[in-house]
């Protein structure tokens, strides 16, 4: 409690930033090369080096013993072979590849990594590599006065994180998610730092507690851990894309998520029983409000015991489950680690006579109080564990379920500290050691035990794993929601340089609680909301115990018609933002981005907070606060059509914009396409109808996109059953060229053709339709076969 009064500031509590208090790693008393690694000895410590490709340098430190470089939960390539040069040069070595040019200076070990064109990466000069005795290690590196900060996954704040210090530890944060609330629930220790206009990475694969630090010093910044070896990848760049590439190539990218998940999602904590599920159920299709999932929160249960159903609550889940998927919704119910110490409770009895739960050394369980009360905690770091795991899941798979949510995976407990001891030895497949340092990725470990059992039982579907907590590498299991944020314009505001950042982080499927989880929602904001909601890759409306309701149509006739629209023009976007996660899929490409991204030489988008861009052609500038009707919408270069009015609005300048409450600023890049479809009705959402829109450009402009599009629930993609076009839209003064310059995959979808649509053709201009001139410009079509 004292935490929060002047106590805090006691003269005391000063803490040293100088890092004096460091040992330095010293000189480099010896280099041997074994295969492609450089393996250092200096005076206080060791370190190697290695090349994972051209374009990825890993360093390792290990102050008392060689670097182990297995120990990665997050990386799962290894060095691929590749050719580089060394040479001594005036007692410096120089390595280099196509990519990177690496000098390690001896005296002291300073290491300077430069790109091919000579442009400074990393750069260290009075500090390096250091450590402490209690076992804290850490590396400072130069910070030019241009440089800017981007990643560090889910952090509350502005999207550029110079003068921030952040904090690595999976914590569960009810409230207040403040600009200096921090730690949150994800730990990524990662970062993409553009540096006049050019970007590299770095990603400090670290469990332990880790800290960063770009505030302390004018000149310098640093990360640090509370333990383990300083274990770091550099990553060239040079472009944003490129990073996030290198970074997604190392922790690997999402699967290709099914397309009901891209879907709206309706959740409350809780809906508790079976007829207010389906009464909820039956209201979306009464009102002919598009509604993919509900989600069944901790009321479902039998007394919080996971793998269970409270019968009297729900009498019947089978039957409700598969009424539902009848009316075009899937039920996606929550798990939590916590597993209620019951002798009775068979989940408990295997896990104690399994020996799969968490403990302490000399040998007796971990206990922390959860929701059902004391509670013994699975031991995710063992592979047997995992796997048990996964296989208790066909208790939802064979009631149809398809999803799974998982919650407190920090994990959380009610307690001091709000987690497990960190003295709890976990068995690590073969490793043991502690929570310390294995609690940032205690969720990972169960999203993958998660993920890998509901895809076993699920024999072809595809799973949707949702989670509170993760690590680096996250995305290959899970959707990622921000957690318990509230209903205040100030989270709608924050949440999105919080979704840009995660998708720099490689988190491409991520978004907050729409409407805000705790505190009472009202319906403006609530519109205003699900309007940048029915754009962020999740979209999800969630609420918390004792707060306003705020389904759609909780305010009154004139708010639900809008919610209406905007949640409808999610389905009319999919073909849209399906390609973008296929994108995503293959290249670790953020579906929602920052400007910059696209426009890396432009300062202006650099902090931009307000702005986001779908792909790379898309603009919103929705409304964040209340009463406002007009924004400053700040565009980049080229012209931009304001998707509503059709009107254009040039770039590089800003615009004062217009948005009553029913609308939502989009604007559509000048000279490039996106494809559509339209609203059905909640049974029949794989409509039999495509629109490819263009927006005619000026002379010169070229654009090209890849369409994809496959049954979007199936594995039948990975056997070529897909449709994958490329796409060249070219503008010409009397000509708008539409061509497919290549074809790909066996799909056959419900729509037998496209249809284009053109926006803003000249009367002078033709059409030329994949080489052919067309006369009827009204009634173009591609054929899909
Ligand atoms: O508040 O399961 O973040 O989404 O509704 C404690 C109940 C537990 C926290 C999650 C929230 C969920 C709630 N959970």
């Amino acid at each position: 409690m004292l935490e929060d009064t002047s106590f805090a500031i006691l003269p005391e509590n000063k803490q040293d930033t100088t890092g004096n208090h460091y040992l330095d790693i010293g000189n480099v008393l010896s280099i041997e090369k074994q295969q492609d690694m450089f393996q250092l000895t200096c005076t206080n410590g060791f370190v190697t080096l290695c090349f994972y490709t051209e374009s990825i340098l890993r360093i390792v430190m290990n102050p008392t013993s060689q670097p182990d470089l297995n120990l990665s939960n997050a990386v799962n390539v290894k060095p691929v072979d590749i050719s580089f040069s060394e040479k001594d040069y005036e007692g410096a070595l120089l390595l280099k590849t196509k990519k990177l040019e690496v000098k390690l200076e001896k005296k002291p070990l300073r290491i300077t990594v430069k790109d091919e064109n000579s442009r400074v990466l990393v750069e260290e000069q009075e500090r390096g590599m250091a450590y402490q005795n209690n076992g804290e290690i850490r590396v400072w590196k130069q910070m030019e006065e241009s440089d800017h900060f981007y990643g560090f996954g889910e952090k509350s704040g502005f999207l550029d994180k110079r003068g921030e210090k952040y904090e690595m530890w999976n914590t569960d944060v009810y409230a207040p998610h403040n600009p200096e609330t921090d730690p949150l629930y994800e730990s990524i220790p990662y970062f993409m730092t553009l540096r006049n206009g050019k970007a590299h990475g770095i990603f400090f694969d670290n469990t332990f507690r880790t800290f960063f630090d770009m505030k302390s010093e004018t000149d310098r910044y640093s990360f640090s851990a509370e333990g383990g070896q300083l274990d770091y990848y550099v990553l060239a760049g040079a472009d944003p894309k490129n990073v996030l590439e290198q970074y997604t190539y190392l922790t690997g990218r999402m699967p290709l998520p099914p397309k009901w998940a891209i879907g709206y999602h309706q959740s409350r904590y809780s809906y508790e029983s079976e007829a207010e599920v389906r009464e909820l159920a039956a209201n979306f299709l009464e009102r002919d409000i598009p509604v993919d999932v509900i989600h069944l929160d901790i009321h479902y249960m039998n007394g919080y015991r996971v793998f269970t159903f409270d019968r009297d609550r729900f009498p019947n889940p089978e039957k409700l489950i598969a009424d539902l998927r009848e009316m075009g919704i899937r039920v996606v119910p929550i798990v939590d680690p916590g597993v209620k110490q019951d002798s009775a409770y068979p989940i408990y009895q295997e896990g104690v006579q399994g020996d799969n739960f968490c403990k302490y050394i000399e040998g007796d369980i971990y206990f922390g109080d959860v929701w059902p009360g004391k509670s013994a905690f699975p031991d995710f770091t063992e592979e047997k564990v995992r796997k048990w795991w996964g296989e208790k899941h066909a208790f939802y798979t064979d009631m149809g379920i398809e999803g799974i949510w998982n919650d407190m995976n920090e994990p959380a407990v009610f307690n001091e500290t709000k987690t497990m001891d960190t003295s709890v030895m976990h068995r690590n497949d073969g490793r043991p050691t502690t929570h310390k340092e294995l609690h940032n990725v205690y969720g990972l470990l169960m999203g993958k035990a998660t993920y890998e059992g509901m895809k076993d039982q699920l024999q072809g579907k595809r799973p949707f794993l949702l989670t509170r907590a993760g690590y680096s590498g996250v995305q290959r299991y899970a959707a990622v929601w921000t957690g318990d944020n509230r209903s205040f314009w100030e989270h709608l505001q924050m949440s999105l340089p919080m979704v840009m950042n995660l998708g720099l982080s490689g988190v491409a499927f991520t978004g907050p609680d729409v409407g805000g989880f705790a505190h009472d929602t009202n319906p403006e904001l609530l519109v205003r909301w699900t309007q940048v909601g029915a754009f962020t890759p999740y979209f999800r409306n969630h609420s918390a115990l004792n707060t306003t309701y705020q389904e759609p149509w909780q305010f009154g006739e004139k708010y639900e018609a809008i919610m209406k629209k905007y949640i409808q023009m999610r389905y009319e976007w999919m073909p849209q933002l399906y390609s973008l996660f296929f994108e995503a899929s293959q290249s670790g490409l953020p579906v929602m981005r920052p400007l910059f991204m696209e426009y890396p030489d432009d300062e202006r988008t650099y902090n931009l907070n307000d702005e986001v861009m779908i792909g790379d052609n898309v603009l919103l500038a929705p409304i964040l606060s209340p009463g406002v009707t007009d924004r400053a919408v700040y565009l980049p270069e080229g012209e931009w059509m304001l998707w509503e009015t059709g009107e254009f609005y040039e770039g590089n300048r800003s615009h004062l914009i217009h948005a009553e409450l029913a609308d939502m600023p989009l604007f559509v890049k000048k000279g490039t396409a996106i494809m559509q479809t339209n609203w059905i009705s909640n049974q029949e959402k794989e409509t039999k109808q495509r629109s490819m829109k263009v927006v005619a450009g000026n002379p010169g402009d070229v654009y090209s996109f890849t369409y994809y599009d496959d049954d979007g629930e199936t594995y039948a993609y990975e056997k070529g059953d897909y449709l994958k076009w490329y796409i060249e839209i070219k503008s010409e003064k009397d000509a708008i060229h539409v061509t497919i310059l290549d074809k790909e995959g066996n799909y056959l979808p419900p729509y037998k053709e496209v249809n284009i649509v053109l926006i803003g053709l000249k009367p002078s201009q033709n059409v030329i339709l994949n080489g052919k001139m067309t006369e009827d410009t009204q009634q173009l079509k591609l054929n899909v076969l």
